[in-house]
């Protein structure tokens, strides 16, 4: 067992990032069972869960000539813009079926209010509105975090590099993480993260 003053959070382990979901990133559901078993090591385990409402700002399918992945200026910064998907109720947004839910003590939901993304577990995308997350882990006198899931690239290492600006020693197991690659975006997150100072292993 690991410190009380460590934490997992396991980001975003849901249908519409897996085989056959909305926005299924490459190999995901072959990290699962190795995060179920890390999951068991923590005394602290936060699930994120990304969670829009149908009509999200972040959706291609609410612009009348935008296809997903292209980029647009939203008053926050650059967003990506996604096909739909975790879509609050749906399927899609339900964790995988592989993934043990009930070993995990916090269920962090993010991208719930239409005008604003949520890449990261602790900021909105405009990097300013917390999401509580900072309080739970101090209340817990958490220092250290490991961080695995989906998207390496995008709420993976935005969750990394807001842990690492926040003091947290953080810890991304790069080999219990997949990744989309928008555009180079998979190296550039590797050296964001390091750069902020994470630790990427494995
Ligand atoms: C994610 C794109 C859109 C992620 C979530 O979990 O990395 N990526 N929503
Ligand atoms: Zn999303």
């Amino acid at each position: 067992m690991r410190s009380k003053q460590e934490a997992l959070i396991a980001i975003d382990l849901q249908n519409d990032f897996c085989k056959g979901g909305a926005l299924a990133v490459p190999g995901a559901e072959d990290i699962l069972d190795r995060v179920n078993s890390i999951m068991r090591t923590f005394q602290t385990v936060v699930l994120t869960q990304d969670w829009h409402p149908k009509n999200h700002s972040c959706f291609a399918s609410q612009y009348s000539e935008k296809t997903p992945y292209t980029v647009i200026d939203m008053p926050y910064g650059p967003q990506v813009l996604w096909p739909d998907h975790c879509v609050q109720g749906s399927r899609g947004a339900d964790f995988h079926s592989s993934v043990n839910v009930r070993d995990s003590h916090l269920i962090l939901r993010k991208g719930f209010r239409k005008s604003i993304d949520s890449y990261s577990a602790f900021f909105e995308n405009d990097r300013k509105t917390p999401t509580g997350l900072l309080g739970f882990l101090k209340d817990k006198g958490i220092h250290k975090i490991t961080i695995v899931g989906l998207a390496l690239d995008f709420c993976v290492s935005f969750s990394a590099i807001d842990a690492a600006r926040l003091n947290f020693d953080v810890n991304v197991l790069k080999s219990l993480c997949r990744g989309i690659n928008l555009d180079g975006s998979l190296e550039s997150a590797l050296s964001d993260m390091k750069k902020s100072g994470v630790k990427i292993d494995g």
